[in-house]
Parts: structure tokens; C-alpha cells; sequence
């Protein structure tokens, strides 16, 4: 047995952690450039320790930094904390706490974990949004925003939690209650800030196009952002008062509008029933609903219920009849108009509603296959079990019948702008940002508000716009609305009595920029460097969870978009290439603390070591696809790491010139170098899982050639490229190893290694040998020999030999690597001899 120390993660790991932090080891060295690789992972939210979705990503994050900087790369690899927002403030009031105290409490452990794991962070770029150092310059971006009129205010119905005391904005109400509290959202009127994402509704959509994203993600913002083509058309009221614009994907269909349905909410609908009781108790009915919830409800039959006739008719501008009109939310308020044509036949809530109401339903397409009976039925309104939504020829449509759907479309459209009823036009889905929270662990939005002057933004050199010390966390509703004083100033403009906002920012505010001060995050007198943004936007490589495959991508999006056209920025998308990760789950479900099934990363850590932890991340699945907690193995990692350990400080140690037969030789560094290229290529394509499996590969060639007596250089070049290798996913181990094999300098300084090209292609190759095309022999030949060289050594082969004995060689013909063939014809004496 060997007396070579065995191998104690939880002893060596702690000290490297240590001294990579302490020696700025993966900090920037001078400034970045415009060559700099900018590599930015999603920075985390505060609550409580790392959890193991934080270590997946993190690991994945740091293979690939690693592996660049290995590459030759200067790679700004930054960290912060995402560290305002509500879990702090519930967090504050349940404990009787500040929620500064808690939120550094978690940051600093957080911090701890990460550089426990030995994460390669340039520290010196540490940042947290919620410190006035930062906020200060979010304030300031509000207010490049309002300046260039991308943020306003308005009152509009929003979702709120009664629980949380704030508004929410769509995304966060789930079934109708607050994704946080649990609680039953309602809809109420409320005056709040908005950011114009809807003016960059269309190049949101067409700048997807110059990023290099994940075609899912690209797919899931391009439904968010909703483009519809299609027509605005005015209905008017059957009293001839009113004119109601609806908003149709469908003109080709106006001949089926059988009837007419407003937003519950809808100034028309609003004025004409006045205080009708019935409207009341609808509207109340209505708020109780959030509008994801409203649009939810589809094909669930359960819209159907929720109309209400109202007491005016409204005209078909194209048939001149006089059709019902109801309210229902199943129309939203914010899409569109705000009131559609209902066609039965041809939209499924429609249909509902109308079966659910004893509307009429009118065919308006004519069945694909009259000899068809389901084809026949499917399109028959007395025998319909649901709208019929494909294309076909129009019928039931007076001049327009016969046309294609795509032709009546046009040429309804064509009817409806001669006669001025109506217009071509685009709705976009995408809804303004609502940025303002009624909550106070939050930035707050840098207005005062004057009688005289209106609302004015706070003067640069007033910020930041500070929280106050003395807020009182424990009582309910805004802490900072309700301070004594806080809000009462002197007006900007004109000195007077003003009051401050006491909203603050969306925390997806606070997130929609940071990528920008990480470029100077302890300048004072400015955001960021301009020219160093223009230089090194969009992050080169961006990692993170697909939860944020939406928001915050998109509010990020928008905010670059909106501050390069306020003249701060040149570039146009923050991120140029983004990789997801997949999610940590137990036995097919997600981990949480409210199921109890967490795995905690220390208890993996404190058993096996960092390093194994995050190798049995990277060899569990691609990043992006799930990774279940159950099929993982860190004791097999870990079991894989203690071999290596022995095998390195076993023969690795030893080097000098290659030892053994020259073939065990040339076998093992074949071996070697063309997993070199094949790792290498699995690194540029994230797949760390395969990455691992081809390191395990030279582990076992190097033992299998020593067992085969090769030493020397050959099994020194396969352990030191195999650490080389390892180091971005296992760094502390080949830390250890490499200065352990007597090399100078750490690993992680060292250039990835390359594969040599003559050792990629195969040196010999086997051919068939054939005499008039049947297999003679197979030989063995060198790759690429010449058709004489392999003639000569064919007609050496034995069993060759013997079938060309008493015969001509008319032709030969060869095949470069793969065939000889021998055409012969028998000899003639030997012909006659035969007869004699
Ligand atoms: C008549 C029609 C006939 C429609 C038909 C569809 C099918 P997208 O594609 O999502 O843009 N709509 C318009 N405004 C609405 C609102 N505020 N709330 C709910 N629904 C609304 O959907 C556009 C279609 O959704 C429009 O085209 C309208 O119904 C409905 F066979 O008009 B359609
Ligand atoms: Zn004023």
C-alpha cells in the first residue's frame, strides 16, 4: 500500500477557497476592454442560504467561465445581490426586524457559501441593489425614463393583495391568488407608474432576431409580445349614439357577428347603465377576478355563465341588422377596444357564450367535404359541439361568398377603409410595465409631486432619494406613506409645498440594468462608463434560470432599448447569448421548503467536498434539462474523485521519456488527444455531463496503459491534460493535484490544452483483399497508402498468394483504406492441361 495522503475534500477545499479570494484571484486584471468576455450570471435573491438551484447554475456558470479564461480570455465575471422586495419586508414584520437586517444577514451567508464553493467571482464588483450607493442610479435611470416620456402615470385596475398590501402585476397572480401570500387577489382602481414597454412592442419582437437565445425562450417572449394583424372596425349603437370600434383577427367573419360583447368596465357600458343594480352587482362579481384568471376560463365553459344582457342593441355595419349587446369578462378592458363581434361559429368563447345564452350561430364556412357527414356536421350550427376555427370558403356572406378565408380577409378589409367604417391594424398583447409598489423596501420613486407644478423628478444631485431609518415595519399598510414626515418637501420647481412619491420601484427594476454598474460599480459620479457599456454590450454569455424567460429578460430588454434612445447607451440588447438551466427536483417534483423535500447543499458538501457536489451537477444532465435529486450519485462522484487522486499522485508523478512499446504509447496519447478535441468541442456546447464521461475515459486508458507497462511522458501528458480539463468543474482537486505533481503555478493559470492533429487521425487500417471480388484476406495497412504499396503488401499476404498461384492478373483495382482487387483470368496451359 502506498502511504500518499488520501484525499480529504473538507480539508484541502476551505484553504483554497480562502486564498483565491484573498489573492483576487479571479478578479479583472486592470480595466475591461472592448475585448473583454463578459460572462454574467442571474445574480440571486437573498432568502436564506444558497439552495441547490443557486449551485446548479452556479457550477454550470463557472465550467464555462473557467474554461474561458483557460481559453485566454480577460473574462469580467461579476456578482451581486438582487437584494430589495417583499419576501424582506413580510420577513421584517413577522419577526419585528428591519428588513436591511435581514436581507444582509442572508447576502452574507449567501456570499459565504459561494466562496465556499470555490466560485471563480470577481469580488471586487460586490453589489446589492438595496444599497443607497446602487439605488441612487436606479432613481437615476427612472428618471432618464421620465425625461424621455417612458415613464408616466395613470390610473388603471390593477391586482391587489390584500395580504401583501400591494398591487402584484399579472404574472405574479396564480389561480386568482398571490403567488406569495396565498391570498385572493381583487381588482381595484389605483394610480400608478408605468413604464412604456408597449412603445417598443415591435422591436422587442424583431430584435429577437439578432440574439443568439434559446428558441424557447425567443418563442415564450414572442407570445408574451402577442403581435395580432387585423382590422379595427366601428359598430354603432342601434339609437345611432354611440360609435363602438371592436378589434377583429377576423374580418372575413363579420357576416357571422351575431352578437356584441363589451368589457364589464367599458366607458360605453359604464354611462348606459348607470346605477342599474344588476351592473353593480356584476362589476363586483368581475373584480373579484384577476384578468389572467379571466382569460383562464376558456374552453372550461365556465365564461359562458358570466354575462350580462345590457339594454341597447348595437348595428352590423355590413348587414345592417340590429344584434344584442352584453357584458362580459371574458372581454378585456386592456386588449384591443375593449368590445368585440362575437362569432359563435368561429371563436370558442363566443360559442359557449352563445350556447350558454341561446344566441344565434351562423355558418359561415362552407364544410371542406360536402360528401363528408362529420366534415358536414362540423359546420352545421344545430349540430356544432364546438366553433369552428379552421380556414375554408366563405359562405353566408353575401358578395364575399366563394372567396377563401385569406381573400374575403382582404377584401372585407378593402370594403371596410373605402367606407371609412374601420382600418388595417396591429395589437400587440404586451401590456406597459407597472413599476410601482406600495411597499417600502424598495427604491423609492424619485417624484415629488407640487399643486402648482405637477409631478417633478427629483434633481440629480438630491440623490439619492433615501429610505428613512425610522420606518415603522410592524404596522400595516405602506410604512413609508405612513411616516410623519418623510414626505413632506419643498417642490423642485417652484419651492412650494410638495409631497413625495411614497411608491417605490419593482424589484424587476432594480434588475432591469445591473448588468450596466457592474462595469463601474464604485463610481460615484456616474452609472456606468459610457464607452466601456458601448464596448462591451450585450453580455457576451448570460446564465440563468428559464423562470425569467419572460420578465425579466424583457424588462432588461426594454430598459436598453429606452435608455440608448435617451442617449446613454449604443447598444440595443442587453444579452447576446443566454443559457438556461433546467431545475433541481426530488422524484419528480420540485423541491420546496413547504414540501419538505429540500436537499440542502451542505449536506452533500460537508460529506464529499465542494468539488464533488458540483461534478455531480455537470454529470447529471445537459444544463438545460431537469435534474433529478433521486438519480444523482455524489458518493460515485466521490468515489471517481478518491481513483483519480490515487492515480494521479501514483503515476503522474512519474516523468521522463515514454517507457513501454511504442504502440502502448502511441495508443494511450491517440486516446488522450482526441478526447481533447472532443471535450473541447462538449465545453463550446455546455454539455459538461459528456465533458465528464470523456475525462473518466483517459482516467481508465492511463491505468489500462500502465498495466500494459507504458510510463513516462505519455501517462504524465494523460494526467496533467486530464486535470487541465477538470479544473473548471472540479477546481479544488486539480489545484491540489497539479502543484502535488511539482508543477509551478496554479492550474487555473494554466492554457487549455490542445490536441495535437496527427495524433487525431487513425495510423493503420484494415482492407479486404479480393481475387475476381471475393474476399481473399484482410490486411493491415497504413491510412492513405498508395495503390502500389498496397498491392505489393497484398500479394505478400499469404492467402493471397495462393489464389493468384495459377492464375493471370488481368487488372487490379483499388480502393485508397478500404479494398484490393485482384481481376484475373485462369491461365490457358493450364486450360488445355485441365482437358487433356
Ligand atoms: C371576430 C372573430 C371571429 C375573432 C373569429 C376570432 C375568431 P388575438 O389573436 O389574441 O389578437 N378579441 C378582440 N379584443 C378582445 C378583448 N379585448 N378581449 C377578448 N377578446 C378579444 O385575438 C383577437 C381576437 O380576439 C379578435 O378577433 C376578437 O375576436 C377577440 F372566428 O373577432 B375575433
Ligand atoms: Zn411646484
Amino acid at each position: 500500500m502506498s502511504d500518499a495522503p488520501t484525499y480529504e475534500p473538507n480539508v484541502i477545499e476551505p484553504g483554497l477557497a480562502a486564498r483565491w479570494v484573498e489573492d483576487k484571484s479571479f478578479e479583472l486584471q486592470g480595466e475591461p476592454d472592448a475585448e473583454t468576455y463578459y460572462a454574467l450570471t442571474m445574480f440571486p435573491y437573498p432568502s436564506g442560504d444558497l439552495h441547490m438551484g443557486h449551485v446548479e447554475i452556479f457550477s454550470i456558470h463557472d465550467a464555462l467561465v473557467r474554461q474561458k479564461r483557460m481559453l485566454g480570455r480577460r473574462v469580467l465575471n461579476p456578482i451581486g445581490w438582487d437584494a430589495f422586495g417583499l419576501p424582506a419586508e413580510n420577513a421584517a414584520k413577522k419577526r419585528g426586524i428591519n428588513p436591511a437586517t435581514w436581507t444582509y444577514a442572508n447576502i452574507e451567508q449567501q456570499a459565504a457559501s459561494i466562496k465556499r464553493l470555490g466560485f471563480a467571482f470577481d469580488w471586487s464588483r460586490r453589489l446589492h441593489t438595496c444599497d443607497p450607493e446602487y439605488y441612487r442610479w436606479t432613481q437615476w435611470v427612472f428618471l432618464q425614463l421620465f425625461a424621455n416620456d417612458q415613464a408616466y402615470r395613470k390610473e388603471a385596475m390593477v391586482n391587489w393583495c390584500p395580504g401583501c398590501e400591494t398591487v402584484l402585476a399579472n404574472e405574479q397572480v396564480v389561480g386568482g391568488r398571490c403567488e406569495r401570500s396565498d391570498d385572493l387577489v381583487i381588482r381595484r382602481p389605483l394610480t400608478q407608474w408605468f413604464f412604456r414597454t408597449t412603445s417598443y412592442a415591435q422591436e422587442l419582437l424583431d430584435s429577437l432576431d439578432t440574439i443568439d437565445w434559446p428558441e424557447r425562450v425567443k418563442t415564450m417572449q414572442r407570445n408574451w409580445i402577442g403581435r395580432s394583424e387585423g382590422a379595427e372596425l366601428t359598430f354603432r349603437t342601434a339609437d345611432g349614439v354611440d360609435d363602438v370600434p371592436v378589434f377583429t383577427t377576423r374580418p372575413d367573419t363579420i357576416f357571422g357577428a351575431t352578437y356584441f360583447v363589451f368589457a364589464p368596465e367599458h366607458p360605453v357600458v359604464a354611462r348606459r347603465m348607470g346605477n342599474d343594480p344588476a351592473y353593480a352587482a356584476f362589476i363586483d362579481e368581475v373584480n373579484k377576478r384577476s384578468e389572467i384568471e379571466r382569460q383562464a376560463t376558456l374552453g372550461t365553459g365556465q365564461t359562458a355563465k358570466r354575462g350580462l344582457r345590457l339594454n341597447f342593441d348595437m348595428v352590423n355595419p355590413f348587414t345592417g341588422e340590429e344584434i344584442p349587446a352584453y357584458a362580459a369578462d371574458y372581454v378585456l378592458m386592456e386588449y384591443g377596444t375593449g368590445a368585440i363581434m362575437a362569432v359563435p361559429f368561429g371563436d370558442q368563447r363566443d360559442f359557449e357564450f352563445a350556447r350558454a345564452h341561446d344566441l344565434e350561430i351562423r355558418a359561415i364556412i362552407a364544410p371542406s367535404d360536402p360528401s363528408d357527414p362529420a366534415a358536414v356536421a362540423a359546420t352545421d350550427p344545430a349540430t356544432m359541439t364546438e366553433a369552428y376555427t379552421q380556414y375554408g370558403v366563405v359562405t353566408g356572406s353575401g358578395d364575399y361568398d366563394g372567396l377563401t378565408t385569406a381573400d374575403a380577409k382582404n377584401a372585407v378589409m378593402d370594403d371596410l377603409e373605402a367606407k371609412g367604417w374601420g382600418r388595417r391594424t396591429i395589437n400587440f398583447r404586451l401590456r406597459d410595465w407597472l413599476i410601482s409598489r406600495q411597499r417600502s423596501w424598495g427604491p423609492p420613486v424619485p417624484i415629488i409631486h407640487c399643486e402648482a407644478c405637477g409631478h417633478q423628478g427629483v434633481p440629480a444631485a438630491d440623490l439619492p432619494v433615501l429610505l428613512p431609518e425610522d420606518l415603522n415595519w410592524q404596522g400595516s399598510g405602506s410604512p413609508l406613506f405612513n411616516h410623519p414626515t418623510w414626505k413632506h418637501v419643498p417642490c423642485p420647481s417652484c419651492g412650494g409645498p410638495g409631497i413625495r412619491e411614497t411608491d417605490t420601484l419593482d424589484t424587476f427594476v432594480d434588475s432591469s440594468w445591473y448588468f450596466l454598474r457592474f462595469l463601474s460599480p464604485n463610481d460615484d459620479h456616474a452609472p456606468w462608463p459610457s464607452s466601456l457599456a458601448d464596448a462591451l454590450l450585450p453580455v457576451d454569455q448570460y446564465t440563468g434560470g428559464v423562470e425569467h424567460a419572460i420578465l425579466h429578460l424583457l424588462y432588461a430588454r426594454f430598459v436598453v432599448k429606452a435608455l440608448r434612445d435617451a442617449g446613454h447607451l449604443s447598444a440595443s440588447e442587453p444579452f447576446h447569448a443566454l443559457l438556461n438551466q433546467g431545475q433541481v427536483i426530488l422524484n419528480g417534483s420540485a423541491m420546496s421548503k413547504t414540501r419538505g423535500n429540500l436537499v440542502q447543499p451542505f449536506e452533500v458538501i460537508d460529506v464529499y467536498g465542494a468539488d464533488t457536489l458540483r461534478a455531480t451537477i455537470l454529470f447529471a444532465s445537459a444544463p438545460e434539462d431537469d435534474i433529478d435529486w433521486a438519480d444523482v450519485s455524489p458518493s460515485g462522484m466521490s468515489k471517481w474523485l478518491n481513483k483519480l487522486w490515487r492515480q494521479a499522485l501514483a503515476d503522474g508523478v512519474h516523468g521522463g521519456p515514454d517507457s513501454g512499446s511504442p504502440e502502448g504509447v502511441d495508443k494511450l496519447r491517440r486516446a488522450v488527444h482526441t478526447r481533447i478535441a472532443a471535450i473541447t468541442e462538449d465545453f463550446e456546447r455546455h454539455k459538461y455531463n459528456t465533458a465528464i464521461a470523456k475525462l473518466m475515459e483517459i482516467s481508465n486508458a492511463a491505468r489500462e496503459a500502465v498495466a500494459a507497462g507504458v510510463g513516462g511522458a505519455a501517462v504524465r501528458e494523460a494526467i496533467d491534460s486530464l486535470l487541465l480539463m477538470l479544473a473548471p468543474i472540479c477546481p479544488f482537486i486539480t489545484e491540489h493535484l497539479w502543484t502535488e505533481l511539482g508543477h509551478d503555478g496554479s492550474v487555473h493559470q494554466q492554457r487549455w490544452p490542445q490536441a495535437d492533429p496527427t495524433l487525431l487521425v487513425k495510423s493503420s487500417t484494415t482492407i479486404v483483399a479480393q481475387v475476381n471480388g471475393k474476399i481473399r484476406a484482410r490486411i493491415n495497412v497504413a491510412v492513405g497508402l498508395d495503390a502500389a504499396a498496397v498491392e505489393a503488401i497484398a500479394r505478400a499476404d499469404a492467402a493471397v498468394a495462393a489464389s493468384l498461384a495459377d492464375v493471370t492478373v488481368t487488372n487490379v483495382f483499388a480502393v485508397q483504406d478500404r479494398l484490393i482487387n485482384f481481376v484475373v483470368s485462369r491461365n490457358a496451359d493450364r486450360r488445355e492441361d485441365g482437358q487433356s
